[in-house]
């Protein structure tokens, strides 16, 4: 602490009042949610209570005096109760809030950048994710400021405050080792090392695996493991002893004691230091009272302790905090294994009231009880730096997005090389558009076809390197020059890390205050990898493209093993997330052009006129593929570009009398095309739809439809103005390089009949033609799912190969 010893003196004494405070308001706002509002449905809506304990003081210590408006916070999910008292005594949280926590509007069970308005800088909830973010947040630090970027907003720290059982989750392992390789520096992560899980208590000596984890990738480790009562002890003669018996104790026991009390520690130090006068000396100068208070003074419960912890980090590496907690600490179940969902009782929380100076009617009272006058302690409120510039949530300007130049990739191509085209072209063109692009892949920057944006803007990193092939004249089309101002973050293969990082970038203009527009691309099958990391990420609001290529079985030599087959379910059912999944280039280079103005919007509430967020934008997932299929030669005139963008247009229009339509997305496309021509001899007027996205067209149905039961009889989704053309009794047949279902709803939009051909198995190799056989998505199958739905015989089917 800084300031001379009257001054820390009182600042400390104020931090303990402040301590009780936030232990009372976190307990009573758990306690008011489950026993004295009645929500009518009979359910305790938990809280957490003993989880949320363990964090009292580090948080008190941190917001009320260590943090900076600059550093950045993860908040273990469990502390929310914590987190949120502090923020209402902060004034950044209403009492609204904190009498509806956990209930519908009210402050969320666990902190969220989007529903909670208090200052959440990173959601968490799925433990590992909010943690491993705060380390990608840091390089992305690195990153705007190494490009001279963000003047008026220093970097700060980025702080990830995490349980103990945290570490289990593989996610954080892999994140680890990504910020070793990336000169990570300026992160905090503090351990709550309470020994404990929602199940039961961790293996003991956890800490030793935990620290040379920390330590072998380049952490400075620090063990707030006693506090200054302890410290004390151990001081006087026989203490040293005392410190043997506590690190010598079994966790289990350990945390037995700490929930029997004074008597039951009396009986267990009397056994088994009964050979140890010196020792016993110190215990029994305690009274019950005072010696559970000594045998439970952990580090992370001693203001001081944790306070000189933190001053004393070093600044130019991360720095793992491993702070000894105890769950529960201060409430009746605190040590209890099973502690995990208690609560308190009525009458428990009567004695926590009672100890703390708490009248009826004062329970929300901001100073309530507290041994210093509410004046004083308003104003040391006042002086607390983490307030200091008040509104941390960050803007930024939106970056303009010209119109894209036309791609002329004559012949086939796939749309996995129109991707790296519509990069290339952009880099090429140069401006303040590829200025604010970066892009991440995890070990498939090349085969995703990133490698010619890589060429023209280069890997970052904080250290420069030149390309040792290209200085020796080594013949290589990948120029991989690295350096501060290189666009590209490389990563290892981990896919979780790809989506962390984008979620990362993709929050820059809110944590920063400087806008990105990150590009991120993996293999399709390893979007489910990195699943929740990717939810964790829109669930946060934060913005990006992210291209999965190759998808589907259209892969076909590659196997099984790469073939996705539920991704665009994935992404129809990802909240924040706007799916397509083009054919043609030039169809692609329209979605990129619009996902990079899309990404940056952030407009109100979806309206009538909204039905696709488009006013609140959000992410971007391209569904793409290495197919190579003939391109089509065409103006792409201004009503194509809106339907594409809306996700659809007839190829073919259907013809009045057409008894069948073929709906296709993606590269399935020339199969769908071949058929229908095939048909048309047989079949006059029948309609071809090419699907772009069949996400957007989904939700744009449902909203039509809600919009329709609540008062608006001519509200239409573009689906259902597409379909109007097409006569009610005549058939579909959809195709899609994944599973059925992706398409079959269309059914459902106006009733027609449909037949839903797609990929239900897994995992062939072979050609490609021998795969789209095999699981019926070439030219016959869709003959002869024609045939079969229409009834009427198709002429060529089986001659076709
Ligand atoms: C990914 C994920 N899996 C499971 C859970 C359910 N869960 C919530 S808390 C918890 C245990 C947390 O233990 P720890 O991190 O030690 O926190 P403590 O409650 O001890 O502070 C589990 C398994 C979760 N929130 N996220
Ligand atoms: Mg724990």
């Amino acid at each position: 602490m800084e300031g001379s010893l009257p001054q820390r003196a009182a600042a400390l004494a104020m931090l303990r009042q402040l301590e009780r405070k936030v232990l009372w308001l976190s307990s009573y706002m758990i306690h008011h949610a489950n026993h004295e509002v009645d929500r009518g449905d009979g359910l305790k809506v938990g809280g957490h209570q003993a989880s949320s304990a363990s964090l009292v003081t580090l948080l008190t210590a941190l917001y009320f005096h260590v943090l900076r408006p600059e550093d950045r916070v993860a908040v273990k999910p469990h502390a929310s109760p914590v987190f949120h008292a502090i923020q209402y005594l902060l004034g950044n949280q209403t009492l609204d809030k904190l009498q509806n926590f956990r209930a519908f509007g009210g402050a969320q069970s666990y902190p969220s950048r989007t529903k909670d308005k208090a200052d959440v800088d990173f959601s968490t909830g799925s433990v590992g994710l909010g943690i491993a973010q705060t380390g990608f947040a840091s390089l992305v630090q690195d990153y705007v400021h190494a490009r001279g970027w963000s003047p008026n907003w220093g970097k700060g720290r980025m702080i990830g405050i995490m349980g103990d059982a945290e570490i289990d989750e593989g996610n954080v392992h892999e994140a680890l080792l990504e910020y070793w390789k990336h000169g990570l520096e300026n992160c905090w992560w503090i351990i709550d090392y309470n020994r404990q899980s929602l199940d039961s208590v961790v293996s003991d000596r956890l800490f030793m695996k935990m620290a040379g984890l920390f330590e072998n990738l380049g952490w400075k480790v620090v063990l707030i493991k006693y506090g200054k009562l302890l410290q004390r002890a151990f001081a006087e003669p026989g203490g040293q002893r005392l410190k043997q018996w506590i690190d010598d104790c079994p966790n289990m026991l350990y945390s037995a004691l700490v929930f029997q009390g004074g008597a039951a520690w009396r009986r267990q130090l009397e056994e088994d230091l009964a050979i140890h006068p010196d020792t016993l000396a110190i215990v029994r100068r305690h009274d019950d009272a005072a010696l559970a208070r000594l045998m439970t003074n952990l580090g992370g419960h001693d203001l001081q302790a944790i306070l000189e912890a933190f001053d004393e980090a070093p600044t130019n590496q991360p720095v793992c905090f491993i702070a000894y907690t105890i769950k529960g600490y201060g409430l009746p179940f605190q040590g209890h294994k099973d502690n995990h969902s208690g609560l308190m009782t009525k009458a428990q929380m009567n004695d926590l009231r009672a100890r703390e100076g708490i009248n009826q009617g004062e329970e929300w009272d901001r100073f309530a009880g507290l041994d210093v006058s509410a004046s004083e302690i308003e104003a040391f409120l006042q002086r607390v730096p983490f307030v200091a510039k008040g509104k941390r949530r960050l803007q930024a300007e939106r970056v303009p997005v010209q119109p894209f130049p036309t791609i002329d990739l004559k012949g086939q191509a796939s749309t996995q090389q129109g991707f790296g085209r519509v990069l290339d072209e952009i880099a090429r063109k140069a401006g303040p558009l590829a200025d604010r692009i970066v892009t991440t892949s995890p070990d498939v920057t090349v085969s995703t076809n990133l490698g010619p944006w890589v060429n023209r803007r280069g890997l970052f990193s904080m250290a420069s390197q030149d390309d040792l092939f290209k200085e020796r004249g080594l013949l290589s089309p990948q120029k991989w020059e690295m350096g501060p101002k290189g666009q590209h973050f490389e990563l290892g293969i981990a896919e979780m890390n790809l989506f962390l990082v984008l979620a990362a970038l993709g929050l820059s203009h809110s944590l920063f205050g400087e806008r990105l527009l990150p590009v991120g691309t993996l293999y399709d099958p390893f979007v489910c990898r990195g699943l929740d990391a990717l939810n964790h990420a829109c669930y946060q609001d934060s913005r990006f493209i992210v291209a999965g290529t190759p998808s589907g079985i259209s892969l076909a030599p590659e196997g099984g093993a790469h073939q996705s087959i539920g991704t665009p379910l994935i992404g129809m059912a990802q909240d924040g997330l706007a799916t397509f999944e083009p054919a043609f280039i030039d169809e692609l280079a329209v979605i990129m052009e619009w996902a990079f103005d899309y990404i940056q919007r952030e407009g109100a509430e979806e309206g009538r006129q909204h039905w696709h967020r488009d006013e609140k934008g959000g992410s971007v997932y391209l569904r793409l593929s290495t197919r190579p299929i003939d391109q089509p030669s065409r103006a792409v005139t201004r009503e194509l570009r809106h339907d594409i963008i809306g996700g659809a247009y007839w190829m073919r229009r259907p013809e009045p009398g057409t008894d069948l339509a073929i709906v296709y997305t993606g590269a399935v496309a020339p199969e769908a095309i071949e058929a229908a021509g095939l048909l048309a001899e047989d079949q006059r007027g029948l309609g071809v739809l090419a699907v772009t996205s069949a996400d957007r067209l989904s939700a744009g149905w449902h909203a039509a439809q809600r919009a329709r039961e609540q008062g608006e009889p001519d509200a239409r989704a573009h689906v259902e103005v597409l379909l109007g053309e097409l006569p009610r009794d005549a058939a579909i047949v959809t195709v899609t390089d994944a599973y059925p279902e992706a398409l079959s709803w269309f059914g459902g939009v106006r009733g027609h009949r449909v037949r839903a051909l797609g990929v239900e198995h897994f995992g062939q190799s072979g050609s490609l033609s021998e795969l789209y056989g095999h699981y019926g998505l070439d030219v016959n199958a869709i003959l002869s799912a024609a045939e079969g739905i229409t009834g009427r015989p198709a002429r060529y089917r089986f001659l076709q190969k």
